[in-house]
């Protein structure tokens, strides 16, 4: 079991993995809740909330709830490092994600088989049956955590299609693409072949209640202008999903993948809506799997996240059941751990920010809606149909059909073309020997059942089982290369988890990565290579401009820039700052009772910023007030000498400032002249004077001689203690 305040320990993770079995096959929903009140909002479309999690940062306001979408919502993790992507999959659960896809190492479609061992992977990991189960068994323990199931996917494509699959099933792997038309259309993989394959590979799925998600979207991503294949997309999704039926695949089962064809500064919902609409109503009894846009997304996260939440409102509107969170910084090809977890956090925060939206508002089924919408259907039918009338799809494909340019019926004669014995694999199908015996019971078309007087499901009792039944049988090869594997990437970072010595990390341990962000008052060109440079004077080593952003042609240019740390810091040298102790209320209470006690507030010099202010004091907010401390509210934007003057002729005790604006140290420069306004006065000395505010720090303020100051995140109590040890200790002298 895992402890929430300890770390995931990879190294127990890989101890006994060659005895280690799945729990479960076979895809889960979240459970919907009918209707819930949580801190006294009512939602009508969440789900079962979560038993460990971190909220959104505002939900300190809302009692730290942390509501969750009806959607499944995915992450994609795949650094080519297999054990810290565990870790970042922990992260990940406790932010919402229960739908986790691990993408493959480049090539790996290419394999003719399986891989073993747990080599690196280059943009993304080499799926092995090592690997794959040791991450189906961390997910196992994180999902006990968090108290959902966790789907875990990746992918069944390839010339291995059919292996693959077989060993999805037996280590319990939940969900994978499966696509012959991605086979064809981007891997170059001779599609007989691939066909052929997929017919095995998605009854194998079916048999192992695997999810299956189709490859339409990579269409998008290819073609020169999205948009334009539009009717494409229907086609890929129809051909691949009545293929999946008739393998078996139930309707609940097969997912279309879908992406909102274009971005905004495009009008992205006059295009991306109608699509998405056309799509729901043709694939009406299928699961939509949402992706967001990435065709065009820059390095710019800020613009990334505004597309995705565009994205979001269309899921929202057409009800997808599963919502993707490309991270945002996919345009910058880094697969960071802040950027997942921020991509979480974008889908749970608008998806709930949207509850119960089409109880709002309702998609017009007039106008220019239902025209654009049948437009679109018309096209992917006649698309269809042309297809039938050339010959059907290998005939289509041979001909260049897909990912044309041109928006159908227009052609551009610019689509990909395969020829039908070309590509890898050609010739190498062949047809079942009359002998043929399926290895395992989930199996497609002919078998040698017959002649044994068995069915096709009884037929593995000839062998007493197959490796779906019976797991003694799985051959499980621990590693291959003694190089490039977990071991060795492990020892070589060991002293980050077993000394207390810590790195920054954005993606793999001790990767010593940081990102530094900075504007400089000048043009980009020379912004970049200035910024280079100071990363140097920092001493930072592998320097890359990641971002740079044009603030005004000539006057200014923003940057991030990504570099290595070349020291550890050892935690053991790091004295921490001291947690201020509260009292507890019923001993402020009682104090103040015994020793009646008034504070003068308000917000000074021209900062008109009174909520924080009025938290601390406000009986309703909990603030001090509910201790029977009696409190003068003198409003906002008070002259310094008004807080002092106030303070005498009202017999306080204490002055509470509250200020916000700090630009140019306005905060602490005000701070001074209260100070020396009290002395001026000759009351300092029976006064108490305390400051707060986001921007204030209790040093700075001490310094520009206030008594304490208090920052982001305090609370009345906090304030309150503070009032009655200052109190007793000025009686005490
Ligand atoms: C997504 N962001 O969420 P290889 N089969 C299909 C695919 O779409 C893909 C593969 C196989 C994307 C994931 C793109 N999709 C990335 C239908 C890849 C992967 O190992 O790269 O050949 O196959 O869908």
């Amino acid at each position: 079991m895992l402890k929430p305040h300890e770390k995931l320990n990879i190294r127990n993770i890989l101890d006994n993995l060659e005895n280690y079995s799945p729990r479960r096959r076979g895809w889960t929903w979240r459970k919907k809740v009918s209707e819930q009140t949580l801190n006294q909002y009512t939602y009508l479309e969440t789900s079962e909330s979560l038993k460990n999690f971190v909220p959104l940062p505002a939900s300190k306001y809302f009692n730290g709830i942390d509501p969750q979408p009806l959607q499944v919502i995915t992450t994609e993790i795949a650094s080519g490092r297999f054990e810290d992507d565990i870790r970042r999959m922990r992260m990940a659960a406790w932010h919402g994600a229960d739908h986790i896809m691990v993408i493959r190492t480049a090539g790996q479609s290419h394999f003719d088989g399986l891989i073993e061992g747990t080599p690196q992977g280059v943009g993304g990991v080499p799926i092995t049956r090592k690997q794959v189960r040791a991450q189906r068994k961390a997910l196992d323990l994180i999902e006990d955590e968090v108290g959902r199931p966790i789907n875990y996917h990746s992918y069944v494509s390839g010339v291995a299609g059919p292996e693959i699959a077989v060993m999805f099933v037996e280590e319990g792997v939940n969900g994978a693409h499966q696509d012959p038309q991605y086979n064809v259309l981007y891997r170059n993989i001779n599609m007989i072949r691939s066909f052929v394959d997929a017919a095995e590979a998605k009854k194998v799925m079916a048999f192992g209640g695997m999810l299956q998600i189709d490859g339409a979207h990579n269409a998008n991503a290819t073609a020169k202008i999205a948009w334009k294949v539009m009717p494409e997309l229907l086609v890929q999704h129809a051909i691949n999903c009545v293929f999946s039926l008739k393998a078996g695949i139930d309707k609940d089962h097969i997912a279309l993948s879908t992406v909102p064809p274009i971005a905004s500064p495009a009008p992205d919902l006059r295009i991306n809506l109608p699509f998405a609409v056309a799509l729901r109503e043709f694939f009406s009894d299928f699961k939509i799997r949402a992706q967001m846009n990435t065709k065009y997304m820059e390095s710019s996260t800020r613009e990334a996240t505004v597309t995705h939440v565009l994205n979001l409102l269309i899921s929202k509107l057409t009800s997808a059941d599963i919502q993707s969170t490309i991270t945002p910084d996919e345009g910058r090809n880094v697969p960071w751990h802040m950027y997942n977890i921020e991509a979480l956090d974008t889908a749970k925060q608008a998806l709930i920010g949207m509850d119960g939206l089409k109880e709002l508002i309702e998609i017009k089924k007039t106008g220019y809606m239902k025209e654009k919408v049948r437009e679109i259907k018309e096209r992917a039918v006649l698309f269809l149909e042309e297809i039938k009338t050339v010959g059907g799809y290998f005939s289509a494909v041979e001909k260049g059909y897909f990912i044309d340019s041109g928006y159908f019926p227009e052609r551009m004669y610019d689509g990909l073309k395969r020829a039908i014995n070309g590509g890898i694999g050609s010739g190498t199908v062949y047809q079942r020997d009359p002998d043929y015996f399926a290895p395992v019971m989930a199996h497609f078309g002919y078998n040698n059942t017959m002649q044994y007087g068995v069915t096709q499901d009884e037929v593995t009792s000839l062998i007493g089982g197959c490796t779906f039944e019976d797991r003694t049988k799985i051959q499980y090869i621990d590693e291959l290369d003694e190089e490039d594997n977990v071991n060795t990437r492990l020892d070589k970072t060991e002293q980050f988890r077993s000394t207390s010595l810590i790195k920054p990390e954005v993606e793999w341990l001790g990767d010593g990565t940081v990102v530094i962000d900075l504007t400089l008052p000048t043009e980009r060109f020379m912004a970049e290579e200035i910024g280079k440079v100071i990363a140097q004077k920092m001493n930072l080593a592998d320097i890359e401009v990641i971002h740079s952003e044009v603030l005004h042609v000539s006057e200014a240019t923003r940057l991030q820039i990504k570099g290595k740390v070349d020291f550890a810091i050892n935690m053991k040298e790091i004295t921490l700052p001291k947690k201020m102790a509260v009292l507890s209320d019923e001993e402020i209470t009682a104090y103040f009772k015994e020793h009646p006690f008034k504070v003068v507030a308000g917000t000074i010099g021209e900062d008109e910023h009174s909520v924080g202010l009025r938290e601390i004091i406000d009986i309703k907010h909990g603030g001090i007030e509910k201790y029977g401390i009696s409190c003068e509210y003198l409003g906002t934007s008070v002259p310094v000498p008004k807080m002092v003057d106030a303070a005498v002729e009202h017999n306080a005790k204490a002055i509470l400032i509250s200020t916000i604006i700090s630009h140019d140290d306005i905060h602490y420069k005000n701070m001074k002249k209260l100070h020396d306004y009290a002395i001026e006065k000759g009351v300092r000395d029976k006064l108490i004077i305390i400051a707060g505010g986001t921007q204030v720090k209790n040093e700075e303020a001490i310094k520009n001689g206030m008594d304490q100051g208090f920052g982001r995140g305090t609370k009345g109590v906090h304030v309150a203690t503070f009032l009655v040890q200052s109190d007793k200790a000025k009686k005490a002298l």
